[in-house]
């Protein structure tokens, strides 16, 4: 087969909930279709196909409608999918969260069959509820990709700043309702390594807006950057963070004031107290539990160690959880019956499939974008030298006594940051074949950007380089301090005249 007609299917999931019969169209879809036989869950709770032939396109892309779901939205200078913190839980503001989520996508989707006309050889496929002229976006779309998650607050699982609008619902006291939002802009984490006007940047407080009026804000956010953006030669700079860094924050409030006629109040204090994944056994109600898994780079197949992809299958037949696909690129099984607990972890078990309890910390914290062999903007390894590198660090942890600290670990195949690596405690973005920039900084969660620390580091050499930084880290480090506010708090400077030697 002809590589160059060979395509990734993505599909718009939502918050990354799917039934089970929807998880088990993608399961036989990639058996059908993609020509690795594989799922590959994303860091935006969405599921690709990779390998997909010119021939298949069709089919696959109508499978997904069949199964009520989209490809409209998963790519493209539009609202991309929407992220939502996926724990699971009874409490209402979790029901609230996903309502106003869904709400957003609603109001914020695209109504148009275009993107099909082009994709399919100008043939539509039958879609229904679609309109001919597109309200929001009109004839021109957005100037680039638009990104937006929401979260609880506290919870950072989401990478809430890495995106054009982050949304972190406010509790009432009870913590049971979302009384409303601190909305952030403008953040991103796209950069070229040769083009100097490029640069990540987390995302800056804007305003805080009560429940009922989110959806007519964001939209306001929208419109404003659907008319203002850089639409010009350089379609890296049309992402809002560079309309957001160049007009600032009072120029935005105002433009978006304008459009719904009232004033915005000011954003609210965040605290964060995590932003690790919802992995393990938790409770989701009364007799029901929640079983959130570990993939390795969101991968799911079947090797001969691993029989991943079968185990998920027979699963999800047998005990039919509804599926939660996280942004860590992980997968919650929810809705699963007290008293099948010990079911589902003997077919794990007898698959190969590792329990998160028996996984490392670091490597829970690892993530990977998909880089070589399907990724045509790669220039270098990405999700498989993860298992690797991370088998290194646990080494290198267990030798320094850090095994229980929660550090980021974050590989990009190249600066475009697919992992959010510029947010990381420590990422590898690559440069070369074989060759990587060393970031180090970021903080346990997520709120900051690291910094550059090495250039074109060969792979053999990436864990010693951050060796000097760690065993500092291990001397110096104040109470309760993690390790990127560590690097912040000391500078990489005195570090930068250290070799490191090769592992
Ligand atoms: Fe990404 C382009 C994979 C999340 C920033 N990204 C690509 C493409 C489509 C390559 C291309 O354009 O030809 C990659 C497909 C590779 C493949 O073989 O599958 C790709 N991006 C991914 C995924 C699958 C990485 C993963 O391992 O999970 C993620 C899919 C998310 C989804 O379901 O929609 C993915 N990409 C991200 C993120 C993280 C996020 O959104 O939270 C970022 C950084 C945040 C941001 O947008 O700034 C990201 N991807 C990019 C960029 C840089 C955009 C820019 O501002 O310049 C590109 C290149 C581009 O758009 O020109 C890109
Ligand atoms: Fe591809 Fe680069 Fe994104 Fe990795 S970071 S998936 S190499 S575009």
């Amino acid at each position: 087969k002809d590589r160059h007609w060979m395509m990734m299917v993505r599909a718009r999931i939502p918050g990354g909930v799917l039934t089970p019969e929807q998880y088990l169209t993608f399961d036989r879809l990639a058996d059908r279709y993609s020509d690795y036989g594989t799922l590959r869950l994303t860091d935006r709770q969405t599921i690709q196909l990779h390998g997909v032939v010119k021939s298949h396109l069709k089919a696959t892309i109508r499978s997904i409608h069949e199964a009520l779901l989209t490809t409209l939205g998963a790519c493209g200078d539009l609202v991309r999918n929407i992220v939502c913190c996926p724990a699971p839980g009874d409490d209402p503001y979790r029901a609230e969260l996903r309502e106003d989520m869904l709400a957003l996508a609603d109001r914020l989707g695209a109504r148009t069959n275009a993107p099909y006309e082009i994709w399919l050889d100008g043939e539509p496929v039958e879609l229904p509820e679609l309109q001919p002229e597109e309200p929001l976006y009109k004839e021109a779309y957005l100037p680039r990709k638009f990104k937006i998650a929401l979260t609880p607050e506290g919870d950072n699982c989401v990478d809430v700043y890495a995106n054009d609008v982050g949304l972190v619902a406010h509790l009432d006291d009870g913590r049971r309702h979302v009384v409303g939002y601190t909305i952030l802009i403008g953040g991103g984490m796209g950069r070229a390594a040769h083009d100097g006007h490029t640069y990540p940047r987390v995302a800056s407080p804007f305003a805080y807006v009560p429940r009922e009026r989110l959806v007519d804000v964001v939209t306001a956010i929208v419109t404003v950057y659907r008319d203002y953006g850089h639409r010009g030669e350089n379609r890296r700079l049309g992402r809002m963070k560079y309309l957001v860094e160049e007009k600032g924050i009072p120029w935005f409030r105002e433009a978006v004031e304008h459009r719904i006629g009232y004033r915005l109040a000011e954003p609210r204090r965040l605290v964060w107290e995590t932003s690790e994944d919802h992995l393990g056994w938790q409770r989701e109600e009364d007799g029901l539990s929640g079983l959130g898994l570990f993939i390795p780079s969101g991968r799911i197949q079947d090797t001969e160690a691993v029989r991943l992809k079968s185990a998920l299958r027979d699963i999800v037949r047998e005990f039919r959880p509804s599926i939660r696909l996280t942004a860590q690129q992980n997968i919650i099984l929810s809705g699963i019956r007290d008293e099948h607990r010990p079911d589902v972890e003997k077919r794990l078990r007898e698959a190969g499939v590792p329990l998160p309890a028996e996984l490392s910390t670091v490597r829970k914290n690892a993530m990977a974008c998909v880089a070589l062999p399907t990724c045509g903007l790669a220039v270098a390894e990405a999700e498989r030298i993860l298992p690797d590198v991370v088998a290194a660090f646990e080494r290198l942890f267990e030798e320094l006594g850090l095994s229980e600290e929660a550090i980021t670990i974050r590989i990009s195949g190249c600066p475009n940051g697919c992992s959010r690596p510029y947010v990381g405690e420590i990422a590898f973005v690559g440069r070369t074949l074989g060759k990587y920039e060393v970031y180090l900084g970021g903080d346990r969660f997520g709120t900051v950007l690291s910094e550059r620390f090495r250039e074109m580091v060969p792979l053999n050499e990436l864990v010693a380089s951050v060796r000097p930084v760690l065993e500092a880290y291990v001397r110096e480090r104040g109470p309760g301090e993690g390790f990127g506010a560590f690097v912040r708090r000391v500078g990489l400077a005195r570090f930068q005249s250290v070799e490191p030697r090769p592992s």
